[in-house]
């Protein structure tokens, strides 16, 4: 009896065991067998790990997404008027063109350059709407791989945002770097940057982050912008400005485009990539703009038809919503003055946050000078904290953020200020 209960239980055991081995063996021979595990995104991969935790007093300062001082994601109140303006006129949901929304495109370069400027005024701009400031990148790189006549190499500064490179390499660009950031002074290497600027071929391209530099939260003065176009315009290189910020830096539009807007004055056809993910919170709506400013009429047809043909296999056309959104408030001018009135009121709740992060900082008697924290601009913070306080902070305080020391002051509010900065004390001293 007992032995035929063994048998019977040794029968069942191997069918189960060559069910698993047919099963392994269907999976080592599937097509998608040597498909590596890769990394999650060093950014995005942190809203998922703070979406996993359970600790009610969590803090998510990965992701620049804006919240409000409860911390809560904010909907501009301009956005959702333009909004119900969109619904109510009932419009169709035909495509747009391969380029956008004539009216947005146009509202979106006026935003950029300036109402004034000779380039739109001259008809030397081809601008095509994006999906948000990653495609405009995209279409701007492929570009570039494809017709820049004298390098296949992007130099992009040292750090950029994490996603700058692989957008680039998949592009087909070859990427370089030049320096920009100096951790001794937790500023702007100026030299580093001019030297490397100088040392490199003739005619490279050059990315540039036109405000608000992400991670560092540090940019070139003014002064040091026309020093840099100088050395541009000398060694003739590109100049590509990724302005997925206007209004973030300074809480003004117009002084966050000083430097694309400098450029052209001096003559630079620049490439320019816009968002209005942040500006106007339309982050999952994925609006934004690829711009590059021509020689002529003439030459900006030519430019324009291989942005629609290389735009055409990669996604046809734009999605139009955000885009009608956007360009309600541009074009509308008592909604476009209640807009700037709550770009700079976000732009000042992260000017408030930062110096109220320093101010608890410095009561709780940390060791560190933390004035960088209210110098640099934008929505990052650039703490300077090393990668294992930055594990620390979040295995034991449940407190997220990028690896690199980079906050998201956007993520600060008055009621979590205080335990943010309990916890860099603790974890830093
Ligand atoms: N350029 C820069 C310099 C950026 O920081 C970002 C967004 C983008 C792209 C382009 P979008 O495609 O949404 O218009 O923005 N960077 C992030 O805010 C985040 O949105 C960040 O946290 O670094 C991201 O996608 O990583």
């Amino acid at each position: 009896m007992l032995s035929t209960l063994r048998v019977a239980g040794r029968t069942a055991v191997s069918r189960e065991s060559a069910v698993r081995n047919l099963a392994v063996g269907l999976r080592a021979s599937s097509t998608w067998a040597n498909v590596p595990q890769g990394p999650p995104d060093a950014i995005l991969g942190i809203t998922e790990a703070f979406k996993a935790d359970p600790f009610p007093e969590k803090i998510n300062l990965g992701v620049g997404a804006y919240r409000d001082d409860q911390g809560k994601p904010y909907v501009l109140p301009s956005v959702r008027a333009a909004e119900e303006k969109v619904v109510s006129s009932k419009l169709d949901k035909e495509y747009a063109g391969i380029t956008g929304l004539p009216s947005f495109t146009k509202a979106a370069a006026e935003l950029a350059y300036g109402k004034d400027s000779p380039v739109i005024k001259e008809d030397r701009l081809v601008i095509t709407q994006s999906i948000s400031g990653t495609g405009a990148l995209r279409i701007g790189g492929e570009f570039l791989a494809s017709f820049y006549p004298h390098a296949k190499k992007i130099y992009l500064p040292t750090p950029s945002w994490a996603n700058h490179n692989a957008v680039f390499k998949r592009s087909g660009l070859e990427v370089g770097t030049y320096r920009y950031y100096d951790k001794n002074t937790i500023g702007l290497d100026f030299a580093g940057l001019i030297e490397d600027l100088k040392n490199a071929p003739n005619n490279s391209i050059i990315l540039l982050h036109a405000c608000a530099h992400n991670p560092t939260g540090v940019d070139p003065s003014q002064d040091q912008w026309r020093q840099i176009s100088d050395v541009i315009k000398e060694k003739g290189h590109f100049a590509f400005f990724d302005m997925a910020y206007q209004g973030f830096a300074s809480g003004d539009a117009d002084r966050d485009a000083f430097a694309p807007r400098y450029f052209v004055e001096q003559g630079h056809n620049i490439a320019l990539c816009q968002s209005f993910a942040k500006n106007m919170g339309l982050y999952g709506e994925r609006c934004g703009a690829f711009s590059i400013v021509t020689a002529s009429p003439e030459e900006k047809k030519r430019v324009e038809s291989q942005i629609k043909i290389l735009i055409r296999p990669l996604y046809s056309n734009p999605p139009i919503h955000g885009a009608r959104i956007a360009s309600t408030i541009l074009n509308d001018p008592a909604l476009y003055k209640q807009w700037q009135g709550e770009v700079k009121g976000m732009a000042d709740r992260i000017i408030r946050m930062r110096a109220l992060l320093r101010e608890n900082l410095e009561a709780l008697g940390s060791k560190h000078n933390w004035s960088h924290i209210t110098s640099q601009i934008g929505m990052f913070a650039y703490t300077g904290l090393k990668p294992e306080q930055m594990e620390a902070l979040s295995k034991e305080h449940s407190v997220y953020a990028t690896k690199d020391g980079r906050i998201s002051v956007a993520g600060i509010t008055s009621s979590n200020v205080k335990r943010l900065a309990e916890c860099i004390y603790k974890v830093a001293g």
